[in-house]
């Protein structure tokens, strides 16, 4: 029993240790406020994804290495990192600073020669406007992360303030716009999915950084989730990214440093899109359904559900109610009554693939219809439906649905004159 204790406690002790030794400290000192995260939107010089977090102080502020080791620029291109304003220690790059003059003579000194910095205690130089820009690894880690910058804290939500839809066309976003929003009353086709969405940081940071990921889901009527995108976008690294995916950059969307419209359907690498008309079964670039009854999403009410979080897991979320309509209706099935009997029953199914009606097995046309007295209709539609109409000889015969809210079958009753019904 005992034996087990101790290698127990060591294990604790292990992991305690790990801990401390990946987590880095911050390369200013005091507070230490966030004004840009990983993934934001840039044009500077051009257009990319913003590669590291933006700490707000101000000039003059000084400035140490987060982590300790070699000075990584070439030393001969030490004049030039002086006027680009930056250095990198191992693989943490520190932008939009003065270079120290001690360190910058000791460079000049030892030229070919490795030099070696300590983290905390060594000044790298001091800050030349209103922030520090820290990248760690090229964008390739997000400084914000466990075991990232150490003892970051944010109790700020995020916001999701619209969703908006988008006729997809692969790698196109000029024709994207060029069709306008599409109305969320009638989405049919495959669809790009917008969100104006921001984060703010707590601490004294600013109230419109980029969130750390995005994901959308689509509910039935019911209630019930059909589609869980799981992470589309997610700013662990923005290696390979690409911002034309991420980001809507025309017109009234127009995306810039502060203002985030984010294509929640791509992802960083990847044109996607969320197809409406996907048949049941299907990856979300699969094959479409020929009708509403082998569609992954039959023509009905969803709501759609756009979810974005920070990197410390603080939440928002946005819901958009639609309809979506990729197919005609059809009568699957047509009944007639009188005095409760069942006087005629026709029934129909669209053939596998094809948009072709064809009556079932077992159409059955049973009993006579009297003239002069009441009749009842009542006709099934593969869909809900907002209105029905029906003739009977020279009169419309007024029908409601009669099955809830479902608004699929609908029945009526009207006066037969003569002795005969066509369907
Ligand atoms: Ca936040
Ligand atoms: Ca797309
Ligand atoms: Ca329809």
């Amino acid at each position: 029993m005992s034996r087990i204790k101790t290698r127990t406690l060591c294990c604790l002790g292990l992991i305690i240790i790990v801990r401390n030794i990946w987590a880095y400290q911050w390369p200013v000192t005091g507070d230490h406020p966030v004004t840009g995260t990983l993934g934001e939107w840039r044009n500077t010089p051009i257009m990319h994804l913003h590669e590291g977090v933006d700490i707000g102080k101000g000039e003059g502020t000084e400035i140490y290495p987060s982590a300790g080791g070699f000075i990584s620029n070439s030393p001969g291109d030490i004049e030039r990192y002086q006027n680009e304003k930056f250095i990198r220690v191992e693989n943490f790059k520190y932008i939009h600073i003065v270079l120290d003059h001690v360190l910058l003579d000791t460079l000049r000194n030892q030229v070919g020669q490795d030099y070696e910095v300590t983290a905390g205690v060594t000044l790298l130089g001091t800050v030349s406007g209103n922030h520090l820009h820290l990248e760690e690894s090229d964008g390739a880690l997000n400084p914000l992360r466990d075991r990232g910058l150490d003892n970051y804290t944010d109790g700020a939500d995020p916001v999701v303030s619209s969703i908006e839809f988008y006729l997809d066309f692969m790698s196109d976003p000029v024709r994207e716009s060029s069709y306008g929003t599409v109305p969320a009353g009638s989405l049919f086709g495959k669809l790009d999915i917008l969100s104006e969405s921001k984060d703010a940081q707590s601490g004294g940071g600013s109230d419109t950084v980029s969130v750390h990921r995005m994901n959308y889901k689509v509910l039935n009527s019911a209630g019930e989730t059909v589609l869980d995108s799981g992470d589309t976008l997610r700013f662990d690294s923005v290696a390979g990214g690409n911002i034309s995916f991420v980001y809507a950059n025309f017109g009234s969307r127009q995306s810039n440093q502060s203002l985030y419209y984010y294509w929640a359907t791509n992802t960083q690498t990847q044109d996607r899109y969320w197809n409406t008309r996907l048949k049941q079964g299907e990856d979300w670039n699969g094959a479409v359904a020929a009708v509403n009854s082998e569609a992954a999403y039959p023509d009905g009410r969803y709501t759609v559900h756009v979810e974005a979080y920070d990197i410390r897991n603080n939440p928002a979320v946005q819901d958009q109610n639609i309809i979506v309509d990729n197919f005609a209706p059809y009568v699957k099935e047509l009944s007639v009554f009188q005095n409760d009997q069942s006087r005629y029953n026709a029934s129909w199914e669209h053939e596998s693939g094809e948009m072709n009606l064809s009556p079932l097995e077992g159409e059955r046309q049973t009993g006579d219809i009297k003239a002069g007295e009441l009749i009842t209709i009542r006709a099934e539609f593969s869909e809900e439906m907002e209105e029905v109409t029906v003739q009977v000889q020279d009169s419309f015969v007024p029908m409601a649905p009669v099955d809830g809210m479902e608004n699929r079958v609908w029945e009526g009753n009207c006066l037969l004159n003569i002795y005969s019904l066509n369907t």
